[in-house]
């Protein structure tokens, strides 16, 4: 039974092999991402149980992304499968060095059709984190439902909800009241982890301090503000609140997945009984790593990787 349970899209990636536009790029190479079952992936790697919910299609792709989440540790058991639609897809573009576009093939995906009926509640009731991101509930009106259910059920259960907003402008201009919707599962959650420039699209401000304010008085118990290279502002409603600073890389290969690394470091720490400030320690040489490595998993460390990328500066670990 999974400490962690997570809910969510997860496409096959087609990652060109070259850089520049797509119309001139011949190979690809195959990987698949999600930002739920990398944070599930994550977490795995740290040793803990996690289980990702979702559905693909009855087809190759979708079992190439099955076996591939379950090779990674991942409880895959409640994933349910669809011969009614397609596991979803997006082909990347690297744009140059360390900034990649995303285009999504992912409109009316199996994943898409989730809803309440492919949850088993029993099975979410023994989890002692929910992590719920701000992609699914944009996916279609039942997985918004869904999404809801979970959040009310956990909260119903005391469960801890870890939400990440995970902005995909995307996805999400055809939802003229995401902006609600999100401060809504904010305003519930126990946990929630904006990067800067959501916080900044969501409330408006540029200033990090209100952006916590903001937050805080919205309702969640926890927050924790991403700002990439620079570092993580962190508070608890009645607790500590302070600044941590973000690990210095040489270069970064692949900027995505690194949010995912992140929370799956903090989300680690809180189901070790860390407290925040050393679980967004975690979280942020998770982040660091994840972004030096091609793909968006393939950087997830274990405990004893981040021991290492903590404590040498040199090229060579032996
Ligand atoms: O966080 C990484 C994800 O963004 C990516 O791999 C795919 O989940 C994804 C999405 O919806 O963009």
């Amino acid at each position: 039974q999974p400490d962690l349970i997570t809910f969510g899209e997860t496409m096959v990636i087609f990652d060109p092999a070259g850089k520049g536009p797509l119309r001139y790029v011949s190979q690809f190479n195959k990987r698949f991402g999600g930002a739920e079952s990398n944070v599930a992936i994550g977490v795995s790697r740290l040793g803990h149980q996690a289980g990702w919910m979702s559905r693909v299609g009855d087809e190759e792709l979708g079992t190439y992304v099955v076996n591939a989440i379950r090779g990674e540790g991942v409880d895959t058991s409640r994933v349910t499968r669809t011969s009614e639609a397609p596991t979803g897809l997006y082909i990347k573009e690297r744009v140059r060095e360390g900034s990649n576009q995303v285009y999504y093939y992912r409109e009316g995906s199996a994943a898409s059709r989730m809803s309440p009926e492919h949850v088993d509640w029993d099975y979410v009731k023994k989890a002692k984190v929910i992590h719920l991101s701000g992609i699914t509930p944009f996916l279609s009106e039942s997985c918004r439902e869904m999404t809801l259910e979970v959040l009310r059920y956990a909260k119903e259960n005391g469960i801890y909800v870890s939400f990440d907003p995970n902005l995909r402008l995307k996805i999400l201009q055809k939802y003229p009241d995401h902006k609600e919707l999100l401060l809504q599962i904010a305003k519930e959650a126990d946990l929630f982890m904006p990067g800067y420039e959501e916080a900044q699209y969501l409330f408006g401000t540029d200033n990090p301090e209100e952006m916590i304010e903001r937050s805080l008085d919205a309702g969640a118990d926890q927050v924790v503000l991403k700002k990439g290279a620079e570092g993580i502002y962190f508070a608890e409603g009645d607790g500590d609140r302070g600044f941590v600073e973000s690990f210095k890389v040489d270069k970064v290969v692949d900027p995505i997945g690194a949010g995912d690394g992140f929370a799956a470091g903090v989300l680690s720490g809180v189901l070790e009984g860390k407290t925040l400030r050393e679980a967004v320690e975690q979280g942020a040489a998770i982040g660091a790593m994840v972004v030096t490595v091609e793909g968006d998993i393939e950087g997830l460390p274990t405990k004893k990787e981040i021991e290492a990328f903590k404590g040498t500066n040199s090229d060579v670990v032996r």
